[in-house]
């Protein structure tokens, strides 16, 4: 089952966003560094990539530090791509996004040419914070839960360098699946869009192959790191819904409850920094999507054709038809259809 959210607030912002981008030098794209690839929104891509970007790599504190050194490597080996990584922990990220910018695009700066810098990205992935940490200032109403800004809002950072901050957006169809689970567990993702059980069940493979020694540690299964990967993921839930006290009157597991508390365990690395994907499994999953999403299509087409064909004999009886009577009243055939 595949994670989609594009509620009505976003469709406004993808129109917003294209508006503004006409008069914007630099966008800055906010991404989760947990999972850098699931959170870059293509349907951004598409509608800001002919301008200079910058691309975050976002609350890095929470990420696992050695993937997303990787990340940043592959982003910067890409020629139009600068990437730097950052968290809400940094007392003044702004001197290091200003230089970035004036890199990007250094006619700009002074009164006669302001610089002009949209921020946009996911949901919840931080974008309103940096600005408030980047003006010193509280501007933008910031939140732990997808959605918090709903309406674009321009700020001043100073005479000559203004900042967008955008609601958080999605895309219409999510063509990765495992991006959809990844982008639902980091918090990107509206609470009633997704099944929280699900999630964790794809979350708890993921970490069963790369963090078993966290789990362990968290959660105090006495077992190794080949035997935890061993288990089958909803016997893995079931155990840590046991050990940690998510057992319903008859001793029944609490799946909900388990998924709940290994949830909010992730989202706020009580488990450690981890992060969900590096640069090679994304583009295995992401050519994995395109071929399905190839595969949907041709099957769409098919039917398509295959309609317009079983609808064809029918229209020549009809069109024949048509012909006959018409012979027979001695009435053109466009009058015969009136
Ligand atoms: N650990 C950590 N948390 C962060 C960081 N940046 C932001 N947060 C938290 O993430 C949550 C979302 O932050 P916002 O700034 O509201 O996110 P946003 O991208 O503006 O979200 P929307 O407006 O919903 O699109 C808040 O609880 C922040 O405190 C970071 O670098 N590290
Ligand atoms: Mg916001």
């Amino acid at each position: 089952m595949a994670i989609q959210w594009f509620p009505g607030h976003m469709h406004l912002t993808r129109q917003a966003i294209a508006e503004r981008v006409k008069e914007i030098d630099v966008v800055i794209e906010v991404l989760d560094a947990r999972l850098p690839g699931s959170s870059a929104n293509p349907l951004l891509q598409e509608m800001t990539g002919h301008k200079p970007r910058l691309k975050i790599l976002n609350k890095q504190d929470l990420a696992d530090a050695v993937q997303t050194k990787a990340w940043l490597d592959w982003y910067n080996a890409q020629s139009e791509t600068r990437a730097i990584a950052l968290d809400a922990s940094e007392p003044a990220p702004t001197k290091r996004l200003i230089e970035q910018c004036k890199l990007l695009a250094p006619g700009r700066g002074g009164m006669a040419k302001p610089m002009r810098v949209l921020i946009c990205g996911v949901p919840n992935v931080g974008k309103s914070t940096l600005i408030n940490s980047m003006s010193g200032k509280t501007q933008a109403k910031t939140g732990n839960e997808a959605g918090v800004t709903k309406l674009e809002q321009r700020i001043v950072l100073a005479d000559d360098f203004y900042l967008w901050d955008t609601p958080g957006m999605l895309w219409p169809r999510i063509i990765v699946e495992k991006s959809g689970f990844n982008l639902a567990a980091s918090g990107a993702v509206g609470r009633n869009a997704y099944d929280e059980e699900l999630v964790v069940l794809e979350l708890l493979i993921y970490l069963q192959k790369h963090y078993a020694p966290l789990l362990d540690a968290r959660y105090k299964l006495g077992l190794d790191a080949a035997e935890i990967a061993a288990l089958h993921d909803d016997e893995l839930l079931t155990l840590i819904g046991k050990k940690r006290g998510a057992v319903m009157s008859g001793g029944r597991v609490n799946l909900q409850k388990a998924a709940e508390l290994v949830l909010t365990d992730f989202r706020d690395a009580i488990l450690g920094r981890i992060s969900l994907e590096t640069p090679a499994e994304f583009e295995a999953w992401l050519a994995e999507g395109q071929q399905k999403d190839a595969e949907r299509q041709a099957r769409k087409d098919a039917l398509a054709s295959a309609r317009k064909r079983a609808r064809a004999p029918r229209d020549n009886a009809a069109g024949a038809a048509g012909k006959k009577t018409d012979k027979a009243s001695g009435s053109k055939p466009s009058a015969a259809k009136r």
